[in-house]
């Protein structure tokens, strides 16, 4: 992964050549590029700065040198860059952000100050070919200086997710806001401290015992200093669909097959191909397939994906853990494997079994039409839909 960061406090950023990102780049799983915005200033006193329009208090960061310097560094690389501009107006930085943001090839810190930076800077990044995307994102309700802290943490969050970094991945999934719940208390040596001795259960070596007394533990602090990520993760309608990352493959696997059990018998129909797939094969699916998952308390429940074909972006494999079903993820899933379809796709295509009547109703319901059922022992039936053009796609 590529890190470009852009600041006019470049020694602010002295700590990536440290600890975790330092490692990270001597193990050549990051190249991290410290740039100072006055280089792309033009006057002799490399003024970043002008006075707001409209009025009011301090300063604000001139358009010139941000796209002048934008210009030249996502030009540099043939990978486009997804532009990452701290700003307390952002979206909250979240673990599933951070899982997102590590399957990119290359991140943009465009790190401002003063009052902040011209608009348009963001508004004409979000037009350029060589961005990605441009993501607004906040550490959290409380006012700093600068962007330049906020890049540091959104860093680390983001490096000790690359595949290859940590230790043992597990060790990953298994923390707290992988799984939507706060940490469990940790204890080591010794057992007794101060009149403080470790929870029994601990020194038990009884694992399965262990693990369900962390997850009670993480379950009552959260209920009780963090009910809002309780809530979030337990009520139906309330998903977040994210990008496909190397980790969910073996979940996946699992779950389409789980999924498509129930197509065959539907259609009494074993030869189709999800059932004939291994984990492998969903591996190397997710390089031809933009791939999307939804987790509910750290578990895979759903996944849809699509990839372009001529003008026409299919849509596969939209799949709802069968317990879940039934509470409109299914429509969820459709509607964002739509919205996420390539601009220059015109219509949508997926496919069903000939006799799957509840899909073949939810899919005429949500607008799709049959175009012809092929000569399979499930046919499947091809179903269409013309895509309509809203602001936002
Ligand atoms: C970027 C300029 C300072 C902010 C006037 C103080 C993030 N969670 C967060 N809080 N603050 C920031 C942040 C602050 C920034 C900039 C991020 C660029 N400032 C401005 C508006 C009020 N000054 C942040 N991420």
């Amino acid at each position: 992964m590529r890190l470009d960061y852009l600041t006019i406090f470049p020694d602010y950023l002295a700590p990536l050549g440290l600890s975790l990102p330092g490692k990270a780049a001597a193990r050549g799983l990051v190249e991290v590029h410290v740039h100072d915005l006055r280089g792309w200033t033009r006057d002799r006193h490399r003024t970043v700065d002008d006075t707001p329009y409209g009025g009011g208090a301090g300063m604000v960061m001139r358009p010139e040198p941000w796209g002048e310097a934008l210009d030249e560094l996502l030009g540099q690389d043939p990978h486009p860059a997804t532009v990452v501009v701290p700003s307390p107006a952002g979206r909250p930085l979240t673990q599933a952000l951070a899982r997102a943001l590590s399957t990119r090839p290359r991140l943009l810190f465009a790190c401002g100050r003063y009052e902040g930076i011209d608009q348009r800077v963001l508004d004409h990044a979000r037009e350029r070919e060589d961005a990605e995307e441009v993501v607004e994102v906040s550490l959290g309700d409380y006012v700093l200086n600068g962007g330049e802290v906020a890049a540091l943490a959104v860093t680390e969050a983001v490096v000790r997710l690359l595949p290859g970094f940590m230790g043992n991945a597990a060790s990953l999934e298994e923390e707290s806001h992988e799984q939507g719940l706060l940490e469990y208390p940790v204890y080591t040596k010794p057992s007794s401290w101060r009149g403080h001795d470790v929870p029994p259960v601990l020194l038990s070596g009884n694992h399965a015992a262990i693990a369900a007394w962390r997850h009670e533990q993480s379950l009552a602090r959260t209920a009780e200093r963090r009910p809002d990520l309780l809530h979030a993760s337990h009520v139906a309608g309330e998903w977040e669909v994210l990008p496909a990352a190397p980790g969910d493959v073996a979940e996946l696997h699992v779950l389409t097959l789980a999924c498509w059990v129930g197509e065959a018998l539907l259609n009494d129909d074993l030869t189709i191909p999800p059932l004939h797939e291994s984990t492998a094969d969903t591996a190397a699916s997710l390089a031809e397939w933009d791939t999307y998952v939804v987790r509910v308390a750290g578990r895979l429940v759903g996944s849809v994906r699509g990839r372009l074909d001529g003008t026409t972006w299919e849509i596969g494999r939209l799949m709802v853990a069968p317990d879940l079903q039934g509470r409109g993820l299914g429509r969820v899933l459709l509607e964002h494997a739509e919205r996420v379809a390539a601009p220059s796709a015109t219509t949508y295509r997926l496919v069903t079994g000939k006799d799957s009547e509840a899909n073949l109703r939810r899919y005429k319901r949500a607008g799709y039409r049959v175009r012809e059922v092929l000569d399979g022992p499930s046919g499947p039936a091809v179903l269409t839909k013309a895509r309509r053009r809203t602001g936002r796609g």
